[in-house]
């Protein structure tokens, strides 16, 4: 059992030129070492080449996750855990297509402000990133479905475009706000099937709390309510994958967005401790 860590520094979803990508900063701000100190074995599969500065166009996103799949999926053995660092969140297409390409049937936990379930039609920006669960639900031409919509629990989203809400209703998309999450919480964790997938975006913590976000939504899920939920998730069920997206460290303020990465790395991820409280 080994933590397969990936880093995809893709500015296809939104177009960006910042210096560093967020993978690259949270390998500076140790990511590797902490892994190391909570007892996992890692196999560090460095870092995806992915295309300069493009138009946004879902093709390219779709060959982009592709490649991804085959980084991660290549010399995978049963157990192994993926761990992927954008970029922004279109690289979630990648280690969803590589989940279906190894036949492991997942929910999806998507802990985000928005929805990503917008088409070319009823996206208001027309960036992938905020299309990225519809591709794989097989909405958009440029990628065939890798999910089942039914299995996605969007937490924390509080902003959401009309077309997009009648596309969640439409393909059974469990949607939730802060504060609907906060009354359902132990439904929400009890209704999970045995293997979960985890997606974070930064900005489904409030911004106060988590400033490196190109997409800030006021009223977010605080810090601390996000690493009880990866926690409680992680010592109950079998977690696949954690995607940690959307970190923009040039707009960072005193480390602390990287901070609460490195935290929810650990939630999810740490094996120290893991065996005295397994029955719990
Ligand atoms: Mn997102």
């Amino acid at each position: 059992m080994a933590i397969r860590l990936l880093g995809v520094p893709t500015r296809l979803g939104i177009p960006r030129t910042e210096r560093e990508s967020g993978s690259q900063a949270l390998r500076r701000a140790g990511l590797l070492a902490s892994l190391y100190r909570m007892g996992q074995t890692v196999h560090d599969l460095g870092e995806l080449p992915v295309p300069g500065p493009a138009a946004p166009l879902p093709e390219l996103v779709a060959v982009t996750a592709s490649r991804q799949a085959d980084l991660l999926t290549d010399s995978w053995l049963p157990g192994d855990q993926f761990l992927v660092a954008g970029g922004d969140h279109s690289a979630s297409l990648g280690t969803l297509t590589a989940l279906r390409r190894l036949g492991i049937d997942c929910d999806i936990i998507w802990i985000d402000a928005h929805a990503d379930f917008n088409t070319p039609r009823t996206s208001p920006s027309g960036n992938p990133h905020g299309m990225v669960l519809a591709m794989a639900s097989g909405l958009l031409p440029a990628c065939p479905p890798v999910i089942d919509p039914s299995r996605v629990k969007l937490l924390g989203v509080r902003e959401i475009d009309p077309g997009e809400r009648e596309l969640l209703r439409r393909c059974g998309v469990t949607a939730l706000s802060p504060e609907e999450l906060r009354n359902r919480w132990d439904e929400v964790i009890n209704g999970l099937r045995e293997n979960v997938y985890i997606s974070f975006d930064v900005d489904a913590v409030d911004p106060a709390e988590a400033p490196a976000t190109l997409t800030p939504v006021p009223g977010g899920l605080t810090g601390r309510e996000v690493l009880a939920l990866v926690r409680q998730i992680a010592r109950r069920r079998r977690l696949v994958a954690l995607d940690l997206m959307e970190y923009h460290p040039d707009l960072e303020q005193d480390g602390r967005t990287a901070s609460l990465l490195l935290d929810i790395t650990e939630a999810a991820l740490s094996l120290v401790g893991r065996a005295a409280v397994a029955s719990d």
